[in-house]
């Protein structure tokens, strides 16, 4: 096991390390078939938007001859209120563990036949472990990649609106007032999601950041009623490409989204220099699963594309080009050192320390989550 993806869960994993994995069936090859012959020929996939590389689906079609229709959402929000109205009509989907420990609740989705997948070898049991307290038994999910909430900001803006000892380093650049005002001016994104919000707000107040309590969840509450005048907008895709052209110069995002960021302002050479940071006070943690609803309708093929999302060659090709961490630990060896080596992307020992993860939430602090956010962003 890679050090270093072995580290991250160490004491969990220790305590619940027995009985994950899963034994590839003999003789299996690790490369994906073709689809039973007779059936249809295709395929309904709901992804993240900017979460796949750049030739995984037109890869995996060629192999299997199989039709993707690949659609994209930015919201685990929106993704719930697909899956629990039902009939969604995708085959695959990627909530977040926390959306997903609720969802498999509702009996969103089918039980995973582990023997149908040959590489599901490749998976950290470590990383297994810690996933299955969320998701019992691993039973219902495989995991895609994973990844922090941050800071994504342009280095030399920021340094002109706070100057050189501007707080890059704090959720106090985007949570303090003050600071926040002075970024207006030059365009500050929030991700449009108060699952993901509401919690860095109340660490950086001194409160828990998963408190159920109203009264803790309304002072975080407040304190982004403060803010909102100084937020360009709310929205959980968009500043990907504002923060690469200099459109805006703060963004509270997904690691590897502003790592994309910093990438395209690379390859565009115009001088914009775009930094993530996991601030110092510490910040969520999340996991995105792979699941299949129990209404899908290609299911022999969604088994066909789980097997071969988790093929290493697969793996390492998708984390190369959205630039997240995984935990297949068999892509390893043919991940970049671009991505191995970013601490935005596989954090140090210290900042892992800090990373929390999100809690499930109950249904009626969902509900209060999402009726302040609608307040709040239509500003009433
Ligand atoms: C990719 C979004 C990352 C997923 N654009 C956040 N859970």
């Amino acid at each position: 096991m890679n050090a270093r993806m072995s580290a991250l869960f160490t004491a969990l994993a220790a305590a619940l390390l027995a009985g994950c994995g899963g034994d590839p069936p003999a003789g299996a090859d690790g490369s994906a078939a073709n689809a039973a012959p007779g059936a249809e020929k295709v395929l309904n996939v709901y992804n993240w938007s900017d979460y796949i590389g750049e030739d995984t689906i037109a890869g995996f079609q060629e192999e299997t001859g199989i039709r993707v229709t690949y659609d994209v959402f930015d919201s685990n929000e929106v993704l719930e209120a697909k899956l629990m109205a039902g009939n969604t009509g995708y085959d695959i989907v990627v909530p977040s563990l926390t959306f997903l420990s609720r969802q498999v609740q509702a009996g969103v989705f089918q039980e995973l036949d582990k023997s149908r997948l040959s590489n599901y070898g490749n998976l950290d049991p470590a990383f297994m472990a810690l996933l299955a307290t969320n998701d019992p038994g691993n039973l219902h999910s495989l995991p895609y990649l994973w990844g922090t909430t941050g800071i994504g900001y342009n280095v030399e803006k920021v340094r002109e609106a706070l100057g050189e000892d501007a707080p890059v380093d704090s959720w106090a650049l985007v949570f303090e007032p003050e600071n926040l005002a002075k970024l207006k001016g030059c365009g500050v994104a929030i991700l449009d999601t108060p699952s993901e919000i509401i919690p860095p707000v109340l660490l950086y107040l001194g409160e828990q950041p998963n408190s159920f309590d109203e009264a803790v969840i309304q002072k975080g509450v407040d304190r982004l009623k403060e803010l909102r005048p100084h937020i360009t907008y709310f929205h959980s895709s968009q500043f990907i490409n504002d923060l690469a052209n200099g459109d805006i110069c703060v963004a509270v995002g997904w690691s590897g989204d502003i790592i994309q960021a910093q990438a395209r302002a690379e390859e565009a050479g115009k001088g914009v220099d775009v930094a993530y940071s996991i601030p110092k006070e510490g910040a969520p943690m999340w996991f995105d699963m792979l699941a299949i609803p129990k209404d899908a309708r290609n299911v022999d093929n969604a088994y066909l594309f789980l097997d071969y999302l988790l093929r290493p060659d697969v793996m390492a090709g998708i984390q190369n080009y959205v630039m997240y961490a995984s935990a297949n630990q068999a892509a390893l060896p043919m991940v970049d050192d671009a991505v191995l080596d970013d601490p935005g992307i596989y954090p140090d020992e210290d900042t892992k320390a800090k990373l929390f993860t999100l809690a499930v939430l109950p249904p009626e602090v969902d509900r209060l989550f999402n009726r302040h956010w609608t307040t709040l962003k239509t500003g009433q």
